[in-house]
């Protein structure tokens, strides 16, 4: 099926992917898939007042009735997971069964989100006055802007947006500009699920075809009350000061150097096929890949070797092929920073294995590459810094509580792992003095976290969760109620304010 084909079959009309100036290239063999047509400024200044007021009226709506429109959605997306997850991989260039994986995600996430429309609650706190009630209530924030990455292209619009709907908030979209028809394709998918739900009011999500003065738009716009950003660190060292300077709330998920800790009693077995879906899975490009691998001298040269061997066999190729499991990067930049890192690890002592360029003679406009393990004597400065790219640095360690040093001693916090099949081991690194992330896990790897949990991590990972848990709280505000049913007016702390 064409592009064409399944733009249509996903409800977007063909004649709207032309004419442009935005050139939508699929990582697959660099061929053009469509030039849209970017939002002007004043087009974009006119989404967000659509957005502010659909909030007006939104908020007003009951929370469960708001949580049958993310059913409606969650039930367009059952019925079109094949189809999106085509075009997630056409676009983004991850392989069939990570981009239906992707398209679950969302509908995952719009099933919590249906649960949670009941939920919502808040807490009923003991007053210190007789006759009073003291209760916290959470409602609606406002409109949220969410700016969302190459690399999970829907997923991240929709655990943003299935929350926001719930919680009474619209959102305004500015997805990656290497990744709009994916957008295109949700917001036509979301329109159906509209249709279907019937009284909505219009602007719930929109979705913005722009570049970086778009996203600094909506950044900068006080009507968004919630800016959702996921991307470089790089990116969110901008966004966060810029809606920090206008009082505005963000929720940050920037760069992950994911550490996978390997000890002595460990699973091999287990622990190869981890790391191997974890550093090599998605191309190397999740937030969550698994980037450095901390083995202890006594099983390091067994691991190494079996990893090797498992790289060796790993087929690269067409992300639609049925036995694909390395797809392309993403484009050309990311094929540079790759041989970038490589040969900066290697002016470091690294002693690399793969990483070279694949399948160019049929894929002139295509980067694909061989996984790279980089066995490093130290962890050099290269290895502190996310490279988008299957890049996995290999070190050793003797002590547990040197590899948990060597483990936080990078700049960001987001995800981690240790195996082991000792209990005092595996409890070390979840306690306080352990992993430093927001994602903690023993004998499973660094990627692939279900919805149900919070997602997020520290430093320079941004601090924001988002998904699971009691993520929602970042999509309301937080009111406390203190009411009095006493015929008296007695003061907190026992103030005595000019009665008797
Ligand atoms: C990302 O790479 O931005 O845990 C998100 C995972 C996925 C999400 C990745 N559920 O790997």
């Amino acid at each position: 099926m064409n592009i064409n084909e399944l733009m249509q079959q996903l409800g977007v009309a063909p004649a709207t992917l032309q004419g442009g100036t935005l050139a939508v290239r699929s990582p697959i063999d660099g061929a053009q898939l469509a030039c849209l047509r970017e939002h002007s400024q004043a087009e974009i200044d006119a989404m967000i007042a659509r957005a502010h007021t659909a909030f007006g009226q939104w908020r007003t709506v009951p929370a469960p009735r708001r949580g049958e429109l993310v059913r409606l959605l969650g039930e367009e997306l059952r019925a079109n997971k094949d189809a999106l997850g085509r075009l997630v991989s056409m676009e983004a260039g991850k392989i069939l069964a990570e981009g239906q994986g992707e398209v679950q995600e969302m509908i995952d996430i719009c099933d919590f989100a249906v649960g949670l429309s009941r939920q919502l609650y808040g807490l009923v706190i003991a007053s210190e006055r007789p006759g009073h009630r003291m209760m916290e209530s959470w409602h609606p924030l406002g409109v949220v802007g969410v700016i969302s990455a190459f690399n999970f292209p829907v997923a991240v619009w929709s655990w943003n947006t299935a929350l926001a709907l719930v919680c009474g908030d619209p959102v305004v979209w500015k997805p990656s500009e290497k990744t709009p028809l994916t957008a295109l394709a949700c917001q036509a998918l979301f329109e159906r699920a509209l249709k279907r739900f019937g009284d909505a009011p219009d602007g719930l999500s929109q979705v913005i075809v722009g570049g970086r003065d778009a996203g600094v738009q909506l950044v900068d716009d006080p009507r968004v009350a919630l800016v959702s950003a996921t991307g470089s660190t790089r990116m969110g060292l901008e966004v966060g000061p810029r809606v920090a300077a206008r009082f505005g709330r963000s929720l940050l998920e920037l760069g992950g150097n994911n550490a996978i800790i390997v000890t002595p009693s460990a699973d091999l077995d287990l622990a190869t096929r981890a790391i191997l879906f974890g550093a090599v899975g998605t191309a190397g490009q999740r937030c969550t890949t698994t980037r450095r691998l901390i083995v202890h001298t006594e099983v390091r040269d067994e691991l190494v070797t079996r990893l090797k061997k498992a790289y060796a066999s790993i087929r690269i190729g067409s992300p639609l092929a049925a036995d694909t499991l390395l797809g392309p990067l993403i484009d050309r930049a990311a094929f540079d920073a790759m041989q970038g890192a490589l040969e900066r690890a290697r002016a470091e002592g690294g002693k690399i294995t793969g990483g070279e360029r694949a399948l160019a003679q049929e894929y002139p406009d295509g980067y694909y590459v061989t996984p790279a393990l980089v066995e490093m004597a130290t962890q050099s400065s290269t290895v502190h810094h996310e490279t988008f790219a299957p890049i996995l640095y290999v070190m050793a360690y003797t002590t547990l509580d040197e590899a948990v040093t060597m483990h936080n001693a990078v700049p960001q916090g987001l995800s981690s792992a240790i195996f082991t099949n000792d209990l005092r081991e595996a409890e070390q690194f979840l306690s306080a003095a352990g992993s430093d992330c927001g994602i903690a896990n023993v004998n499973i790897g660094t990627s692939g976290a279900e919805i149900g949990g919070a997602f997020g991590g520290e430093k320079e990972t941004g601090g924001g969760r988002e998904s699971g848990s009691d993520a929602w709280k970042a999509y309301m505000r937080r009111a406390t109620n203190t009411i009095n049913y006493s015929r008296a007016l007695p003061l907190a702390q026992g103030i005595r304010f000019g009665d008797d």
